[in-house]
């Protein structure tokens, strides 16, 4: 193992908690709800998965410590990193131990590559002992390829048997699990005797409900970016020059911003379902800041801080429709739009787009232009974290306020930084909350195996609460699908979970945002604690807390 830091060394002995159904071990007692459905298009999402649809909730309580027969269990790590990925390999493999210490688990590698490659290592206790409470997925790597062939099902079957691999764990997100749920289905309605279990990753937050309350990794990635805006917010305070645009990730939804905002009530925070319900232009949004921009200033405010999540490009009704259309073109034309360079594509684009879509395009600056044309990822999403939406907002505010200036009203200074904040918090040690969440959703995917159950999401809740309150059991993930248009066809898939306007967490936000706009309230999180009084090393994010407040 390479040379660990005093942290990582103090960090490794940490023991995450566990809920109390699993403090036996994951042989539990399994009580199941009424069958469910789906959340849309139930009749399609039926028809698709035949073997696998209208399965129960399932809880779980304590058993009565007593394993069962040794299993073989393959676990892959799919799509973006996501702090505490390793802490639910860890979990897994304590789980299935604790069901019969000659269970053996298999990490597949590089995702679900590994899987149809029959790429795979064992993971053995030297080695999950060494990434314990670790952020990254460097442990077996992670991938984005999308399982959705009967060749890649055949595959996967083949290099499961070899294995003697009878279950197997996607870690991942919406689309992971959707793949998930695939796979399932396939195996299930094949009479192959391969379970298949997910878990919820994603620093985006998108994958949630009433049975996932977070998805992991959430906290952390935010407490990361939290500490950084902090920072900036103070830096800006202090020297007064500047007004900072920070994109932050998250693909689609704006549970980062807005969690961001949150903990440190920024000047501007920009909450893309909002920009959607109230069909806001890109000219809308720019007044929107340049407004904020010019009462600072006549306060005698010349800085700020603005966040803008990396999804907003896509909820502009405009672009929204401009990206449908290219997306579409793009499919039809793959073969040939990938021989043409940069510029050819915006020129093809051009020469193809409605009428609309045309002028809303053409009035996009070059550079935008060709970032909308790169290829999508291999789930048909817009690689918006490649989209420099910060800079381009930066620059219209720049230009209307410039015209502001000439009808007299504005008078102020407006330089600007632009920040991304993406990748810097993806594989940071798992926070406390992170830690013994994935732990937690590791170990009770292993009483889901345990348990027999296929094509199900292992669900941990009541989470605000301590671990010892925690409520264990699994939702099956076709209860989470309906039909969306991916790469210009009809797809079933788990329904992203979008900011709700009229939840707690965008209430309080739009209840004080005006304040926060006007005065310099900027709240400074500082660093991650891993150690030290509960109060500061026990949290739970903002959005949790309100959204379980009942407000
Ligand atoms: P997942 O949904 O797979 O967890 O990925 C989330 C994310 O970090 C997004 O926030 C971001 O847009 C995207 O991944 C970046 O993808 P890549 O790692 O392929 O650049």
């Amino acid at each position: 193992m390479a040379q660990i830091s005093p942290l990582q060394k103090a960090r490794a002995a940490y023991a995450p908690k566990l809920p109390p159904a699993l403090a036996k071990g994951a042989a539990v007692r399994v009580e199941e709800g009424a069958p469910t459905t789906a959340v849309a298009d139930v009749e399609k999402i039926r028809s698709i998965f035949q073997s696998t649809f209208g399965s129960p909730v399932v809880t779980f309580s304590a058993g009565d410590g007593k394993g069962g027969k040794a299993v073989n269990v393959g676990v892959i790590l799919s799509g973006g990193q996501a702090p505490g990925g390793h802490n639910v390999i860890a979990g897994l493999f304590d789980g299935i131990k604790s069901l019969n210490p000659a269970s053996r688990l298999f990490g597949f590698l590089k995702g679900p590559d590994g899987l149809v490659k029959g790429e795979v290592m064992e993971l053995t206790s030297d080695i999950i002992d060494a990434y314990r409470n670790t952020g990254g997925f460097d442990m077996i790597g992670s991938g984005r390829t999308k399982l959705e062939t009967d060749e890649q099902f055949e595959a996967a079957r083949a290099n499961c048997e070899k294995l003697n691999i009878s279950a197997l764990t996607i870690i991942g997100g919406d689309d992971s699990n959707t793949n998930a749920c695939m796979l399932a289905e396939y195996f299930k309605s094949h009479n192959i005797p391969i379970q298949v279990v997910g878990c919820p990753k994603t620093i985006d937050g998108d994958l949630k409900n009433e049975w996932i309350e977070a998805s992991f990794g959430f906290d952390t990635a935010c407490r990361v970016y939290s500490e950084l805006i902090g920072n900036i917010g103070r830096d800006a305070n202090s020297a007064k020059k500047y007004w900072h645009f920070i994109k932050l990730m998250g693909r689609s939804a704006s549970h980062i911003a807005l969690e961001c905002a949150l903990q440190t009530q920024p000047n501007v925070a920009i909450i893309s379902e909002e920009v959607a319900a109230k069909k806001m232009t890109l000219g809308a949004i720019v007044d929107q800041i340049a407004g904020v921009v010019a009462a600072r200033a006549k306060a005698g405010m010349n800085f700020g801080v603005a966040l803008i999540p990396e999804g907003l490009i896509e909820f502009v009704p405009e672009i929204k429709v401009l990206i449908a259309e290219l997306n579409d073109l793009l499919a039809a034309n793959a073969e040939a739009v990938n021989a043409m360079d940069k510029a050819a594509k915006v020129e093809f684009a051009l020469s193809k787009l409605s009428a609309e879509s045309r002028a809303v395009f053409a009035m996009l600056p070059n550079g935008i232009q060709m970032q909308l044309c790169n290829d999508r990822d291999p789930h048909g999403n817009v690689q918006v974290s490649l989209i420099e939406t910060e800079k381009m907002l930066a620059e219209m505010v720049g230009t209307r306020l410039k015209a502001m200036k000439a009808e007299g009203t504005y008078n102020g200074k407006f330089s600007t930084q632009v920040h991304f904040f993406g990748y810097e918090g993806r594989c940071a040690a798992p926070s406390n909350f992170d830690a013994d969440y994935c732990y937690s959703l590791g170990f009770n995917a292993a009483a889901l195996i345990g348990a027999g159950k296929t094509g199900y999401m292992s669900s941990v809740r009541n989470t605000v609460k301590p671990a010892s309150e925690w409520i264990a059991g699994g939702i099956p993930i076709t209860m989470m699908m309906n039909i969306e248009r991916r790469h210009g066809h009809d797809k079933p898939v788990i329904r992203k979970a979008l900011v709700e306007l009229d939840g707690a967490p965008f209430r309080y936000f739009a209840a004080h945002r005006e304040a926060w706009a006007q005065e310099t309230a900027y709240v400074y999180p500082g660093p991650i604690q891993y150690f030290g009084p509960s109060e500061v090393c026990d949290l739970v994010t903002k959005t949790l807390e309100l959204e379980k407040s009942g407000k």
